[in-house]
C-alpha cells in the first residue's frame, strides 16, 4: 500500500564521548531526501534528553526509522531503541546504515529489530529505499541494500562507490549546533574533503568500505564550503575527517593559500600519516598554520619498526614520527599521534620501544601529544582474515558488539595481569604530558591539579617501566568521582576509569581504525 507519509526519522546513538557535533553520515544521506521533498528529523542521543521517547513521538507519522552507527557502544542504544520501535510500531521499517552494517551486513540484518541494511555510501541508496517504502513496495533491486522477505534476508547486488565530487553537499542546516556546543563546550563541525586512503594497514577497516582509490574535492570547493560553514554556524574549529588529507600535497597547499586569502576565521585540523607530513617543508607547514591549521593527527601506531611492518605500515618509520613532530613544532602546529598497543606479534620490548619514543618525543617537542588504544580486531580489516589463527572470537549476534571498544579490548594474548598492566601504563601516559581534547576542559580545579601533580611520578614510572601499586591513579580517580559530573550514560559501566572530558577519537591516526585517538 502506498503511504501518504513523507517523514524520515534518523536516530544517532551516543558514542561515549563529550566531543559532540553533528553526525556527518546522517547529514550526508539527508540531503537527497530533503531535495526530494521528504521531511527529515534527526534525534541524536548525545544532545537529546529522553531520546527514546522523542524517537517514538516522531515516528507516529513517519515512513521509517534510519539509524547510523559504527561498531562498538553505539550498538547498545541502537538495539534498545529499535527493539522498542518494533514492539510499538511492528510495521514501521528500521533501516541501519554506516560502518557497522556496511562491514557486517548479514549479521546486522539477522537481528530481529532490523528490517533493512544499507552497505556503503547511503546517499542514493537511502533515497531509493524511502521511495520504495512510500510506494509500499519492497526495496528489491536497490543496489547495496539488504532487506527481509517473509523474514528471510535478501541482498541486492553491491553498489559501486561514487567519487566524492559527485556527492551532494551535506545538510548542515539540519544540525543544532547550539545544543552540541552546550554538551561539548566548543562550537565545531566535521567536514570531509576526500575519500579513501591509498594504504591498507592491517587493523584498518577503510579499504573494506571505501576501497583504496583516494579521491578528493577540488581545493576551491573546500575553501568555499569550509569558510561558508564556519561563518554560517559561527564555528571555532573544523575537523577535516579525511582518512589521509595530505595524499595530494599540491591540493593541500592550494587550500591553505585560498584560506589565507579569504582570511579564514576558524581553526582546522587534519588526519594523515607521518610519511606525508615529511614531504612538506617547514615553510609549507607554516603556510598551513597561517591558514588556521592548528593540529595534525598522525597514525603513528608504534615506536617499533618491527611492529609497523607487521601492521603493513612500513611506508612509515619511527624516524618519520620524530621528523613530523619536529617540523610541526617549528611551524606552530600541534603534532598529535595515535598509538596501538598489543598488536598481534608485539613483544614486551616493542612496547617499551613505543613508550620510550612517546616519552622522548613529548620531552623534545613540548605540545606533542599521544593518544593510545589497545588493538581492536575490527571485522573487515585485513588482519581479521587471520582471526581464527589468532584465537580471536567475535560476537555471533549484533548485540554482542556493544562491548567492543579499543580502550578495553581483552585479547587472547593480552588478558588478566598483562591487560591490567597495559591499561595502567596507558593511564600513566594519559597524565604524563598534557593533551588537548576538542571538548572544553570543564574539570573541577581539584581534578585538574591532581592531574598535573601526578605528571611527575607518572613520567618516572614510565621511564622505569614500573606500574605496581598505582596510588596516583587511584587518587586521581577518587578526585574525579568526588568532583566531576556524571559521565554520559551509554558506556558508563566501561568508562568508569576514563577521563571522559579529555577524550578524543580520530580517523587516519588509527588507533586501530583509521586514526582515532581514544
Ligand atoms: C569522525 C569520526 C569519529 C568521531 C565522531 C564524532 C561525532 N561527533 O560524530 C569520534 C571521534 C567520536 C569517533 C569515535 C570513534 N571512532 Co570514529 N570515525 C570518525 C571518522 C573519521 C569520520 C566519520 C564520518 O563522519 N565520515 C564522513 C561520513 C560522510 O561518511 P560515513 O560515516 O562513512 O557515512 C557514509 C556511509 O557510511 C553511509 N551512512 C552513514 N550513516 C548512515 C545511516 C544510514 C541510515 C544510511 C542508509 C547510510 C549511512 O552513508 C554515508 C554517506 O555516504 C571515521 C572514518 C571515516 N572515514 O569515515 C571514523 C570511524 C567511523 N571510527 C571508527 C572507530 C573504530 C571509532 C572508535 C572506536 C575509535 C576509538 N579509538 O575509540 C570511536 C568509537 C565511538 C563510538 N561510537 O563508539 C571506525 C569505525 C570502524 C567500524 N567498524 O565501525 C572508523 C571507520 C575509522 C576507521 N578507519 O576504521 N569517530
Ligand atoms: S590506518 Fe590510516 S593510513 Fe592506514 S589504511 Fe587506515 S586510514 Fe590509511
Amino acid at each position: 500500500m502506498p503511504s501518504k507519509r513523507k517523514k524520515v526519522v534518523f536516530f544517532y546513538p551516543a558514542f561515549a564521548s563529550l566531543e559532540a557535533t553533528a553526525p556527518l553520515g546522517i547529514l550526508a544521506v539527508a540531503t537527497p531526501l530533503v531535495r526530494a521533498g521528504y521531511q527529515v528529523r534527526i534525534i541524536d542521543s548525545t544532545i537529546t534528553p529522553g531520546f527514546q521517547a522523542r524517537v517514538l513521538e516522531e515516528l507516529d507519522d513517519a515512513l521509517c526509522l534510519a539509524v547510523s552507527l559504527v561498531t562498538g557502544p553505539m550498538v547498545r542504544e541502537t538495539v534498545q531503541v529499535a527493539a522498542v520501535v518494533k514492539r510499538l510500531y511492528p510495521e514501521l521499517p528500521v533501516i541501519l546504515g554506516g560502518w557497522h552494517p556496511s562491514l557486517l551486513p548479514d549479521q546486522t540484518l539477522a537481528a530481529p529489530c532490523v528490517d533493512v541494511v544499507v552497505k556503503g555510501q547511503g546517499e542514493d541508496a537511502l533515497l531509493e529505499v524511502v521511495r520504495h517504502l512510500e510506494a509500499g513496495v519492497a526495496p528489491a533491486g536497490i543496489e547495496g541494500v539488504g532487506y527481509k522477505e517473509h523474514g528471510e534476508p535478501v541482498f541486492n547486488v553491491p553498489r559501486a562507490l561514487k567519487p566524492i565530487r559527485e556527492l551532494p553537499p551535506k545538510a548542515y542546516h539540519l544540525a543544532d549546533f547550539d545544543a552540541y556546543e552546550r554538551v561539548c563546550g566548543r562550537r565545531w563541525a566535521m567536514y570531509i574533503s576526500s575519500l579513501a586512503c591509498p594504504y591498507s594497514c592491517a587493523y584498518c577497516t577503510n579499504e573494506g568500505v571505501y576501497g583504496r582509490q583516494w579521491n578528493a574535492l577540488e581545493a576551491d570547493r573546500v575553501i568555499e564550503e569550509t569558510t561558508d560553514l564556519a561563518l554560517r554556524y559561527r564555528l571555532q574549529l573544523i575537523w577535516v575527517v579525511d582518512d589521509n588529507f595530505l595524499v595530494d600535497r599540491e591540493r593541500a597547499l592550494e587550500i591553505a593559500e585560498g584560506l589565507v586569502r579569504r582570511g579564514a576565521p576558524f581553526e582546522w585540523s587534519i588526519q594523515t600519516t607521518t610519511n606525508l607530513v615529511n614531504r612538506l617543508s617547514v615553510s609549507d607547514l607554516k603556510l598551513l598554520r597561517r591558514s588556521g591549521l592548528t593540529q595534525i593527527c598522525h597514525g603513528a601506531e608504534s615506536g617499533s619498526a618491527r611492529v609497523l611492518k607487521l601492521m603493513r605500515k612500513d611506508f612509515q618509520t619511527p624516524g618519520t614520527i620524530y621528523t613530523s613532530a619536529e617540523k610541526c613544532s617549528q611551524a606552530g602546529i600541534r603534532p598529535s599521534f595515535n598509538v596501538i598497543f598489543a598488536f598481534p606479534g608485539e613483544g614486551e620490548e616493542d612496547r617499551r620501544e613505543t613508550v620510550r619514543l612517546i616519552m622522548d618525543v613529548c620531552r623534545r617537542y613540548p605540545g606533542a601529544e599521544f593518544w593510545t588504544n589497545i588493538f581492536t580486531p575490527y571485522p573487515g580489516s585485513p588482519i581479521m582474515r587471520h582471526a581464527a589463527e589468532l584465537g580471536i572470537r567475535t560476537p555471533e549476534a549484533m548485540e554482542g558488539w556493544a562491548d567492543f571498544f579499543p580502550r578495553y579490548t581483552v585479547l587472547p594474548w593480552l588478558n588478566g595481569h598483562q591487560h591490567r598492566r597495559v591499561q595502567t601504563m596507558r593511564e600513566y601516559l594519559r597524565v604524563a604530558f598534557n593533551r588537548v581534547p576538542i571538548a572544553a576542559d570543564r574539570r573541577h580545579h581539584v581534578t585538574r591539579m591532581m592531574h598535573n601533580a601526578i605528571g611527575i611520578p607518572a613520567r618516572w614510572r614510565l621511564d622505569h617501566d614500573f606500574y605496581g601499586f598505582p596510588i596516583e591513579i587511584w587518587l586521581k580517580n577518587a578526585a574525579g568521582r568526588i568532583f566531576e559530573p556524571p559521565k554520559p550514560c551509554v558506556d558508563a559501566r566501561q568508562l568508569a576509569t576514563e577521563v571522559l572530558p579529555g577524550q578524543r577519537a580520530r580517523a587516519c591516526v588509527a588507533t586501530s581504525p583509521g586514526h582515532i585517538p581514544g
